[in-house]
């Protein structure tokens, strides 16, 4: 679907287009989702204060997918300066920066979302990852929880026996891979922009997706179960190009730290509306059977999920063991405050 010469190509265009109507400076920000969901929600948000703050100094020029290329080749122009922003889930990321890898762990984060939030906006594994990003010449800008990923499928799944043999589409981390091995199911990793046809022609048999994206996705229209497990959240990445970030001037890179510092409690608000109203949608439009699994049910995974944490480990040595670690207790200490609270 996206050929890379075409990209390149693309942008030279949009660059030209944008000098032409005399502004400033532009900043190119790409999105691993379609218009209408949460990372082009938080774009939208993100262009007007931006834009507002640099008193028009600044245009930010949004691409959704399906213009630039799949979240891989998303992350290798920002790597290359060709674009200045993009979104990087760490289910494709973690095939070049392992540590990242560790939000898409299953049973780590909390069953209250709340405290996930409240991790994940100040954790100190948060600037160890930085580190990481750094070497790949990315600055990392925020990181990012979109809901909870809910399994799609053309049977029921209660247990992991269940799973034996299920061809179920996953990003493209190898991490995320092994997650779905343990519960001994046929994980098919492919890119976002062709899960639909897999489902349709049945050479997936399901995929794993937060809620909002099953409905703009329509991957609803082509299953026959929707089941919440609470196994993980969908985390993204905000990274931006690292040269562009470190040569911004000082007052520019403090809106930019400003802006998406306060941007987080927005685009928690917006997942979950977007969440539950999706939900309604998905149900009003199809006969597909939702379902929740009960803490039981949940356990015989959580206990199959365990040995991947090995697996991240020796994928992202002593980094990534340190960054886990540091999550765990925050998380724990996290829980604790807010009941006792
Ligand atoms: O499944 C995927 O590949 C994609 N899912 C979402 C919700 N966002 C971006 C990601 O690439």
């Amino acid at each position: 679907m996206f050929k890379k010469a075409g990209l390149i190509a693309a942008i030279a265009t949009a660059g030209a287009m944008s000098t032409s109507v005399a502004q400033a400076e532009t900043w190119r920000f790409a999105l691993e989702e379609v218009d209408g969901s949460v990372q082009d929600a938080y774009a939208e948000e993100f262009k007007k204060r931006i834009e507002e703050k640099s008193n028009g100094d600044i245009t930010v020029e949004i691409y959704p997918y399906g213009t630039l290329g799949t979240s891989s080749q998303l992350t290798e122009l920002v790597q290359q300066d060709a674009i200045q922003l993009a979104f990087a889930s760490p289910g494709h990321l973690a095939s070049v920066i392992p540590e990242t890898g560790v939000f898409t762990l299953h049973f780590l984060f909390s069953d209250d979302n709340e405290v996930n939030e409240q991790v994940l906006g100040s954790s100190k594994a948060i600037d160890m990852l930085q580190e990481a990003y750094h070497e790949q010449n990315l600055e990392l800008l925020g990181v990012i929880p979109e809901g909870w990923m809910v399994w799609t499928a053309d049977r029921q799944i209660q247990t992991p026996e269940d799973m034996e043999g299920f061809k179920i589409r996953t990003m493209t981390s190898p991490i995320l891979v092994e997650s779905y091995r343990a519960y001994g199911a046929n994980p098919t990793p492919m890119p976002y922009s062709e899960v639909y046809s897999g489902l349709q022609l049945e050479q997936i048999d399901g995929q794993v997706n937060p809620i909002f994206a099953i409905e703009e996705m329509s991957f609803y229209e082509v299953q026959d179960y929707m089941i919440q497990a609470k196994q993980a959240q969908f985390i993204t990445t905000l990274v931006a190009a690292q040269d562009f970030y470190s040569n911004l001037p000082e007052e520019q890179r403090q809106m930019v730290d400003e802006v998406t510092d306060n941007m987080r409690s927005y685009i928690f608000e917006k997942q979950a509306q977007f969440n539950e109203e999706r939900l309604n949608t998905i149900k009003e439009n199809s006969d597909i059977q939702v379902s929740t699994l009960t803490d039981e049910q949940r356990n015989a995974f959580r206990e199959k999920s365990m040995s991947v944490r090995d697996t991240f480990i020796e994928q992202a040595g002593d980094r990534g063991k340190q960054i886990l670690e540091t999550l765990q207790q925050d998380i724990e200490a996290a829980e604790k405050q807010k009941s006792g609270s």
